[in-house]
């Protein structure tokens, strides 16, 4: 899928700051993998690599007050929202000075400050949790939106479709986001699905569906914008289906003997967002070849930052052990 991207009429800072951004999740994703085979973290992580555009192009279109909630794929979405990589890659080093104080790790990463409602283990939990927040902006006339992140195996859960049709019917300022990577865990969506674009789901609720290229910045944005004055204008919910792909395994020890190594290459060299993004800056005479350096080199110095702030702060003390906890 070689595509040409459209002429975009976006400032030089913006393309700038975009880039910076794709760019600081890939490098993120990039350290803490490597840490992961170190055995530095535990537990498991799902790496978002490949599909940096939906984070970015989304976020990058929302107010502080607006929200997010993500699914166990969510680093990507979580930096695009504003929430601190310091504090990140402490969470997942396990370490006090961590988002969730070191006890929650990859999957449980939670920012309200920044309007960033979780992570959710669980697929597809998030979306009721998405609707119930939604709820609260309405009732409360609160005029925040919510955008729901999850992925192509979610939409075959019940929550999936209870919460698109609650959203439908109270009109919610909701978006709902279906990274469709292509697989679920080893499952290939062309197996798991009879049709061919999963946004056909929203007819069955009233709501719009879109199918997009998740690979490309722009259409992300463009759409989500559409979607995003809708919700605030109270017509309700969108569903957009951003397909994308899933560069590396389903989570940390997947040797992906269910896909071949030609497919993996296939997207990388043809559809990879930040190569998409760079093209379009670079035909729009936006960046140079110095400047993308130049964002390399300061992506790679804020990410080693946070590995020294992560690895430089203490483990959460045994008298901490029953704090916050509920039940
Ligand atoms: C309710 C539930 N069923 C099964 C699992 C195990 N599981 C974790 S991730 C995953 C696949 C999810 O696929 P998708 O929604 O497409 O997201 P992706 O991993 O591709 O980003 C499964 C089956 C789970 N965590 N929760
Ligand atoms: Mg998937």
């Amino acid at each position: 899928m070689t595509k040409f991207l459209a002429k975009t009429d976006i400032s030089k800072e913006k393309g700038y700051s975009y880039l910076h951004q794709m760019l600081l999740i890939r490098e993120f994703e990039e350290t803490v993998e490597k840490l992961f085979m170190k055995g530095k973290i535990h537990g498991t992580m799902h790496l978002c690599i490949g599909q940096e555009a939906t984070a970015v192009g989304v976020c990058s279109l929302l107010n502080q007050t607006d929200k997010i909630i993500t699914n166990h794929r969510g680093h990507g979405h979580s930096i695009a929202k504003g929430t601190n990589v310091n504090k990140m890659m402490a969470e997942l080093l396990g370490r006090e000075t961590g988002i969730c104080q070191g006890k929650g790790g990859s999957m449980h990463i939670a920012d309200l400050d920044v309007g960033n409602l979780g992570a959710n283990g669980i697929v597809a939990a998030g979306l009721p949790i998405g609707v119930g927040a939604a709820l609260t902006s309405k009732m409360k006339e609160l005029n925040y939106v919510v955008v729901c992140f999850f992925g192509d195996g979610a939409t075959n859960e019940g929550a999936f479709h209870e919460s698109l049709n609650l959203a439908s019917i109270w009109d919610l300022p909701i978006i709902f986001l279906c990274e469709n990577n292509q697989y679920a865990m080893s499952g290939r969506t062309d197996e798991m699905f009879n049709i061919s674009n999963i946004s056909e789901r929203g007819g069955s609720y009233g709501i719009p569906g879109i199918t997009i290229d998740g690979n490309d910045l722009f259409e992300v944005m463009n759409t989500t914008k559409e979607a995003i004055d809708r919700a605030r204008d109270g017509k309700g919910p969108t569903f957009i289906e951003a397909k994308t792909y899933r560069w590396k395994g389903h989570s940390r020890t997947d040797a992906r003997k269910y896909r071949t190594r030609e497919e993996e290459n296939y997207w990388k060299e043809n559809n990879d967002p930040i190569k998409n993004l760079i093209s379009v800056l670079k035909e729009n005479e936006l960046i140079s070849d110095n400047e993308i350096s130049e964002i390399k080199n300061t992506v790679k110095i804020e990410i080693q930052k946070a590995l020294e702030y992560a690895e430089n702060s203490p483990e959460p003390s045994i008298d901490s052990l029953e704090n916050n906890i509920y039940a």
